[in-house]
Order: structure tokens, then sequence, then C-alpha cells
């Protein structure tokens, strides 16, 4: 019998819901629960998924087209249903399908878990532009691994954070489908053998390794209007069959099982850390377990579409863009691929490499710049580490002969550094290997050139570019804000779900009263939702006239939730203590996740919990403020709270923060930002102008002048304010019964030298929350603001953020024009 070719998702969505609800969900009698319900519309709507999957792939093959590969240890999805039935244009007939069956598809849209698979921002940014490549008809695909466990779940005990392993659905998720036709076999540890070519010339056998296998799973990724499917392919580890036989024949049964669990728990779990911690084993395998896993699947299709075709033209099929270094194994592995696989010479191999890869930076902190212990490759990958230091050897060649004699220069830009022990730096590798360097804004991207790696900018001045980040306005604005959306569309059309540029035009409305009073009615009805999911979560009542001050992200010290924190403080003690009445009411909300090893950010979420019971429980501050801390920040909650938001708080030390993309999701939200000249925010004050953001605090190039004099007693001197939210931390006014509990926060802001400038932005953050106030107070005035940040937030969709990378690095195409 010939394979089904019909495409199988004409039949309507009731039907299909009916189908999979018995034949998928196995449901037959009684009423189907909400969660039947979201299975049997997920397994509908993948049907359709996988028609598009293969009409677009069919299109990609004639085309010819080059792809591009965007290599990722992190995917921040979400919830998939209500964007993938956006995109699909199927909202409305899936609404009218749930309502037969008794239900509401909002209702059921929530049951979704979210898809856990990244930390923060750099996840969440690779989901993005997936999303965009996708509606603009680009063939290009994510490469990352199929955690079992995603971020962990936070929950709160006591003010405390505690973490609960959160399992989501890796092997049975509707939105997954198995390829198991194309797992690919890697090999790890192993040895070396030194041996000459009949020729006499050096020939090395990586011996003895041992094997993982990678199973891949797709997840269908659809553009807006349904014309362009393209996944993004996760992959599982698994023991390989034949390598447990061997154990097992030996008669050590026991040993084969073990070696299978061994091998398994590489894609177990997503390390929980968005900076780089000292380096595990686990995680530089799974690193190189990804690379090696893509770049396996992307040579067989090379094979396979230039049937005998020179691997010397691999980069005119394919770019590699590797999200930060994690991926940055990516250049010896293609090198070891080219060289030793296919006898490729090492000048023709690395012509290849270089102008296939590409390299993203997403950091500024050198402690966060991910470094490898040489032992530990040479145990994991030693044929890697020979060629890293022969791609080192000719690097340091070529930087001796352009500034000879410069050892100090060598020293810093070579590969194998050498601080304590040998390890590789990894950023160094991945601009060496790469034709494009380039940072996440315009101020980020200078300062990789002026403080990070000004010696490869000296170098290579051409390979260093800037691409500003962009967020998914569908789910950013569209789906998440519905009512906000229909009254865009009301007014200019729907253009602008394509062609976000167009948002401008909403700038003559901002001004009209009639315009404005229907902004408003719309942001206190997302207030009011918000209030009741407060209500249900976190057991306190807000006030949804009150002014929504938000900061939602993960919990940073340089991220700065203290500074915040100690305003909340500040406004407390003034109020109590000193009798001052506060301009307007205010909720001031936070929810974040902080890393479990990481002692201060658990501290500062404990800090921010026993503000909100104190300050909460308050009669004096009844109808005034409120301090909400939600617990298990995720896409699907940031999707609740940014909608509502009135204030968004983007308040990094300024040089800290390489772009921010909340501030963006904000900004389209029509939130004003409260923040300082740090990363994008810098260009969000260029499009929404002065008038229409709150900035403050100290640049980023005074910060490193006056980091060698800056002395934060000057400052509790100085600043009363600064005095009284101190004193009264040290006097366990925040923490009664738990005495000496933010002693080290005390101490890191006086003893530790307050490396992150809280006490010297103290003041003037308080005079720009002082201005805040007041604008609040004037409501139209407040609302014309807000209708202007979403006017003038084009700039920021990842839509433009990736034609921009398709044109300037990756050079690909949409195939549909
Ligand atoms: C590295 C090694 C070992 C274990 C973990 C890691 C690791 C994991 C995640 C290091 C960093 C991250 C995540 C970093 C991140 O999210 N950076 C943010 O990227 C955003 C997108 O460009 C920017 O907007 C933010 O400014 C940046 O902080």
């Amino acid at each position: 019998m010939p394979l089904a070719t019909k495409a199988a998702g004409r039949d309507s969505l009731s039907a299909g819901i009916q189908h999979h609800l018995r034949y998928s969900v196995g449901s037959w009698s009684g009423i189907p629960s909400k969660h039947d319900i979201l299975q049997a519309l997920a397994y509908t709507v993948r049907a359709r998924l996988i028609d598009g999957l293969i009409a677009t792939e069919e299109r990609r093959r004639r085309c010819r087209a080059k792809r591009l590969v965007y290599l990722s240890a992190e995917f921040l999805i979400g919830q998939s249903l209500r964007n993938n039935l956006f995109n699909l244009g199927l909202l409305e007939e899936a609404e009218e399908a749930t309502r037969q069956l008794g239900f509401d598809l909002r209702e059921i849209a929530d049951t979704e878990a979210d898809a856990p698979l990244g930390n923060g921002g750099l996840g969440r940014l690779a989901a993005c532009f997936l999303e965009s490549l996708a509606t603009r008809g680009m063939p290009a695909y994510g490469f990352g691994i199929n955690y079992q466990f995603g971020l962990f779940k936070q929950e709160i005990d006591d003010g405390f954070q505690k973490e609960k392993a959160d399992q989501w659905l890796s092997d049975n998720s509707p939105w997954l489908i198995e390829r198991s036709a194309e797992t690919c076999t890697i090999p790890l540890y192993g040895r070396i053998e030194h041996e000459l070519a009949k020729d006499g010339t050096y020939n090395p056998m990586w011996v003895d390794w041992q094997i993982i296998l990678g199973v891949p799973y797709d997840l269908p990724v659809v553009g807006f209007g349904g014309h362009t499917v393209n996944y993004l392919r996760l992959y599982s580890a698994r023991a390989s069959d034949e390598f447990d036989m061997k154990i097992f024949n030996g008669g050590d049964y026991l040993r084969a099982v073990e070696n299978k669990i061994k091998m398994e728990t590489v894609s177990k779990v997503l390390y929980p850390s968005d900076t780089a911690p000292a380096g595990k084993e686990l995680r530089l395998v799974q690193e190189y377990f990804m690379v090696a896993c893509a770049l396996r699947d992307a040579v067989r299709d090379f094979h396979r579409e230039n049937p005998g075709g020179s691997m010397e033209r691999l980069h005119d099929s394919v770019t590699f863009q590797m999200n930060d270094t994690h991926p940055s194994l990516v250049v010896a592995e293609l090198m070891r691929i080219l060289v030793d696989e296919h006898a490729m010479a090492w000048e023709a191999a690395w012509t290849v490499t270089q102008a296939a890869c590409a390299y993203t930076n997403h950091t500024l902190l050198p402690e966060a710049l991910e470094n490898w212990p040489v032992d530990l490759l040479d145990r994991v990958l030693p044929r890697h580490l020979q060629l890293i230091y022969e791609i080192n050897r000719r690097f340091l060649a070529r930087v001796e002969e352009k500034f000879p004699g410069d050892w100090a220069r060598s020293e810093r830009m070579s590969i194998i550094g050498e601080s304590g022990q040998q390890a590789v730096r990894m950023a160094n590798l991945a601009i060496v290997g790469s034709h494009s360097v380039n940072g996440v804004a315009a101020l980020h991207s200078q300062l990789i050139k002026t403080r990070l790696v000004p010696d490869f900018y000296a170098l290579w001045p051409e390979r260093f570019n800037n691409k500003t980040n962009g967020v998914t306005h569908r789910r950013w604005l569209a789906c998440c804000n519905p009512s906000l959306a229909e009254l865009i569309t009301r007014s200019i059309g729907d253009g602008w779900i394509t062609k976000f540029a167009a948002i401008r035009s909403l700038e003559v409305q901002a001004s009209e009263e009639a315009f404005q009073q229907e902004f408003l009615r719309i942001k206190r009805e997302n207030k009011i939702q918000l209030a009741t999911l407060i209500y249900d979560t976190e057991q306190v009542r807000v006030d949804p006239n009150s002014l929504f001050d938000v900061q939602v992200k993960r919990i940073h010290e340089y991220k700065r939730q203290l500074l915040n924190a100690m305003y909340v403080m500040h406004s407390y003690l003034g109020l109590v203590d000193e009798g001052w009445k506060p301009v307007v009411p205010r909720t001031h909300i936070f929810a974040g996740k902080g890393a479990p090893g990481y002692t201060m950010a658990k501290l500062i979420i404990k800090l921010i919990n026993n503000i909100a019971l104190i300050v909460n429980k308050d009669p004096r501050t009844n109808g005034v403020m409120k301090v909400v801390f939600m617990r298990n920040y995720r896409v699907s909650l940031a999707e609740k709270i940014i909608p509502a938001a009135d204030l968004s708080e983007q308040i990094s030390t300024a040089g800290m923060e390489a772009s921010g993309t909340g501030n963006m999701k904000f900004a389209m939200n029509g939130a004003l930002t409260i923040g300082t000249l740090d990363g994008a925010n810098v260009e969000i004050l260029e499009e929404v102008g002065a008038d229409n953001i709150h900035i403050f605090g100290i640049k980023a190039e005074e910060i490193e002048v006056r980091r060698n004099s800056y002395d934060p007693f000057d400052c509790y001197h100085a600043s009363r304010g600064i005095r009284r939210v101190l004193d009264a931390l040290r006097d366990d006014r925040f923490c009664p019964g738990e005495p000496g509990l933010f002693q080290p926060i005390i101490d890191s802001l006086l003893h530790g030298g307050d490396p992150y400038f809280h006490l010297a932005d103290f003041d003037s953050y308080v005079a720009a929350q002082q201005r805040v106030s007041s604008g609040f107070q004037n409501v139209p005035a407040w609302a014309c603001k807000a209708i202007l940040n979403v006017a003038r937030s084009g700039k920021f969709t990842s839509d433009r953020a990736v034609s921009e990378y398709a044109k300037d690095i990756w050079g690909i195409k949409s195939m549909t024009g």
C-alpha cells in the first residue's frame, strides 16, 4: 500500500478533536477534561503542522536554498498551542470548537505546561528568532538538546526559593515528532594513538572512544500565515545497543545498564545558571553532544542534496550561528570532520570553517566567559584538544606577524589561557573560528570592541558588527494582549502583524482622547486580570487603580532587584516613620528565579518576600502600597504580567546588561521604562524620545572611571535615604524573627565595595521614581506617553533582527518572497 500522501489537515478542527479524543487520548465516555481537550486539540494542530513541514521541506529542496543552523544550548519555548493556532489562522475556529464542547479556549490554552528549555533572555531570544524566521519564510532550523528536566520550578517556602524538578514532556509532548531514522552516533572520551602515515606524515588516530546516540525530536515552528513550517531539532541522548551488547555479552549485565544510565544523563538536565560556573564535565559533554549531532545532520544533508559534491563548498549550503560560546566546539568539530574524515587540507578546511561559522556574544562580564580546563578537554575530547592547539598555533603566528614581539598581546589573545590552570577560552575560539562576531545592542557591540576583546578588534575590525535584539511581537503583543491588538488593528489595519514598522502610524492616535480612553480601559482590564491571578497564586489583594511597577527577570546582582527593593523600603519607611504621603498608590511586582547556587540572589528573593509580608500586613500602607513576589516566573507568566504593567524596571548597572529583551516587550505593551543607559535601553530612548522614558543613573563610561575610586561609604554618609534604608536593614526591621539575616547584603553594599553601584545610583533612582509618580497623576499625559511607547517600538521586533542577520551574516533568503 502506498504511504499516505494526502494532506490530513483539511478536516474541521471539531472533527479532529473528536478523532483525537478517541484515538490519541483514548477518552470515549463521560465528559472529557480540560487536559483531554488540550491534548486532542494539540494533536489536531500537529497534523496541520506536519503537512506544513512536508510542504516547506519540498519547497526548500526545490530551491536548493542555503540554510541557517541556529546552534543554541537553550530554546525557551513556553507554551505552543495559542501561538500555533494564531499563526495558522485557526484561533476563531478553535474558539468555536472548544465552545461547542463546553470549554473556553483561553482556559484550555492556559492548561498547557511551558516547555522550559532555557534560563532567560538568551534562550527566549532563540525561540523568538525561530518564529520570525519562519514568518519571513527563511530556511532556518534550531538545533539543541531535548532536556528531560528543563529549568527548575520555583517554590517559595517561608520567603526562600526552593527548587523542584520540572519534568516536562520531553518524550511525550504533542509538539515533538520523534525522528529515530535520523539518529546519529557521537564518539566521546578515548585516547590518541600517534601514528605516521605511509608517506611519513603525522596521522593521529582517535581510538577507544565510547558512543552516545543522539535521537532527534522535531518541534515544528510555524510562521504567521502558515506558509512556512520550519523545525527546532532537539536531541535526546541514548546509549548505543551495540555498545551495551558488547558488555552484556561479556556477562556484565549490571555494567551494561549502568553505562546506559550514564549515557542518558547527557540530555537529562538544563544547567540552571545563566553565567558560566566552574567547568562541569557533564556540561562540556552536553555542549559537544549538541554540536556533534547538528554537524552530522548538516553533513548528511549536504551529501543528500549534493551527491558527490565537495565539502569545500559546504559554506554555500549552510551557516552555523553560535548562540553565545556554548556551541563553540562547532569550530573544532567541523575541522575534525573536514580534516580527519574528509581528508581535506588544513587551509581549505579552515576557510570552510570560518566561512560557515558566526558567533553572537551575550555578555560583557569577563567572569561569565566560558573557559574549559585543558585536562578535562583532553580526557573528554582528546582529538579536539589537539585541533584547538593547532588552530591556536597558526593563529598566534598571524598575531606575531601583525604585532611582532608583543607577547602580552599574544597572551591575551591566545585560545589557551593560563590563569591557575591551563584552559581553553571559548570566546577566543569562537572569534577566531568565525567570519562574524556580533553583539546584541549598539552599546554592547561597542563595548565588545573597546572593553571585552579590543585586541581582536584591532586585528579584524571588519569581523565585528551589531545586531540589536528583537522579540516576536506576535507572541509578545498580538497573542498575549489580544484587546490591545484588536484596538491597534481597528485603528491602523492588520498590516502590523507582519510589518511591525507600520505600528508607527499609531503615533497620531496618542493624543486623541477617545483612543486614550480605549487604551486605558484595556490596560485596566489587563490589570484586573493580573490582580485576580495575584490573589489566586499569592493571596495578596492589589488595587488595579494603583501604578503597577514591575521588575520580572532572572535574579542577578547586576540587574539590581536590590536597588528596586531599597526603593520599596525607602517608600515604606518614609510612610510609617516620616509620615510621607505617597503621590500615587503603587503595586510593586517582582518575579524571577535565582540560580540554585547563587546565595546572594536567593537572599535577595528572601528580602523581597520579607518586605512584602511586612508592608502588606501593615495597616498604615492600606490603599497606598503593596508588594508582591510572584513565584515561578516563566514565559507563560510573563505573558500575563507584561500586558498589565504601567512601569517597566530596567535598572541594571550601566555597561552590564548586554541588551535586555524584557524592556522591549514592556514598551510594546505600553509600559513606560524606568531605566539606566544600558543595553537596548539606549535604543529604546532613541526611539521613544526622552519625554516618554525615565532615564537615571551613572553612564557606562563613568562607571569604568569611578570603579577605582568609588567608596560606597561616601554615599552612605551623603544620603539620608540610603542611611535610613541600610540602618533599617541592619536593625532587622525586615527580618524581625531572623536577626542578622540580611547582613551579607549590607556587607556587600558597604564593606564589599558595592560592585554594582547600588548606592551610587540610589538618589538618582529615587528622583526618577518621583518623576514617575507625578507623571502617573496626569492620566491623559501618561496614556499619551504609553501609546507613544507602543507606536515607537517598531524597531524591536525580531522580524527586523533576523532580516539583518540573514542579509549581513547568513546569506539566506526568503523562500516565499
Ligand atoms: C554557561 C556555561 C555553563 C552553564 C551555563 C552557562 C550559561 C547559560 C545561560 C551562561 C549564560 C546563559 C544565559 C545568558 C543570557 O541569557 N544572557 C542574556 O541574553 C539576552 C539575549 O541576548 C540579553 O538580552 C541579556 O542582556 C543577556 O543577559
